[in-house]
């Protein structure tokens, strides 16, 4: 049998029917964990748990740090869906595949997007363990023509030329940033530009540092196409990364980046990030 191409609105709506048939309520905020930062997750009450794999039309994670599977539960008392594990277009997933679980959420109610991810520090003042806020992003890939939104637009989801310049709710930003300096992250709080690379390999020193003079604060391989998708269908965007490792843009130093130091620093900061996101589901459930 011929697998079918892309998702439609009808095959997503029976994955979302599929989900809401098993979840006695509609969640309304969707969280996605970045490398390292499952535990996310592990900070909802009453949970409920689908592996990836059993969820109909869904595809499965392949990334040491990304469970691969859908938590719905209750964080600060609302109602919200995670995804533990997310897709990235190195693991061979076309990026509108990356992005369905998104529109997936669309469906299922959700109206305010949580993106969190691993990324590599590129701004110098930044440190490992910092958080960064994203105020907006440089989609590179797109600029090769590679975007989730390609193909035949669904007006059922959002319009064909969705505009991207407030792609990151200001106000949920600001006050995102005011939430982590009282939570006293224990690191550095900032506002910076985020990268999408579609990797899997780490940066060159000569990319870095033209992404460096291009604006870029941030890199890492995820978000962008997921913040895409959730714009498209209207969705209210934080998005914020985690600094877990400092670019290296110096041809004299030989230290090298490495996975297992993402999620290592991901893990370490798990308990503050868990508060920082519970304390702003709370701000958005009281909005
Ligand atoms: C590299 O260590 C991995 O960590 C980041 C990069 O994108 C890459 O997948 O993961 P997340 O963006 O999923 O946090």
């Amino acid at each position: 049998k011929r697998r079918k191409k892309r998702y439609t609105y009808e095959s997503l709506t029976e994955t979302a029917q599929y989900l809401l048939d098993r979840v006695p309520y509609q969640p309304r905020i969707g969280i996605i964990c970045g490398s390292g930062m499952g535990a996310l997750a592990e900070a909802l009450s009453e949970p409920l748990i689908f592996p990836y794999e059993k969820i109909p039309n869904f595809p499965v994670s392949t990334v040491e740090g990304h469970v691969g599977q859908l938590v719905f539960g209750y964080l600060s008392g609302v109602p919200v869906v995670c995804m533990q594990g997310r897709f990235h277009y190195y693991e061979g997933y076309p990026l509108w595949k990356c992005a369905m679980p998104v529109r997936v959420m669309k469906l299922l109610g959700v109206t305010h997007l949580i993106a969190s991810n691993a990324a590599g520090g590129l701004n110098k003042t930044y440190k490992v363990g910092d958080v960064m806020l994203v105020k907006d992003h440089i989609n590179m890939m797109g600029f090769a023509g590679n975007n989730p939104l390609q193909g035949p637009n669904d007006d059922r989801f959002g319009p064909r030329f969705p505009p991207m310049n407030t792609a990151y709710d200001k106000f949920l930003t600001q006050k995102a940033k005011q939430v982590a300096v009282e939570e006293d992250l224990g690191g550095m709080v900032h506002e910076g530009v985020y990268t999408c690379l579609g990797g899997p390999n780490f940066e060159t020193v000569a990319e870095l540092k033209m992404l460096g003079m291009l604006g870029v604060d941030a890199v890492g391989m995820s978000t962008v196409h997921e913040v895409i998708t959730a714009r498209h269908c209207g969705m209210t965007v934080l998005a914020f990364s985690l600094i877990t490792n400092m670019c290296i843009t110096d041809y004299n130093c030989y230290d090298e980046a490495n996975h297992e130091e993402v999620m290592d620093v991901g893990k370490m900061r798990q308990d503050v990030l868990k508060r920082f996101v519970a304390r702003i589901v709370d701000f958005i459930a009281k909005e």
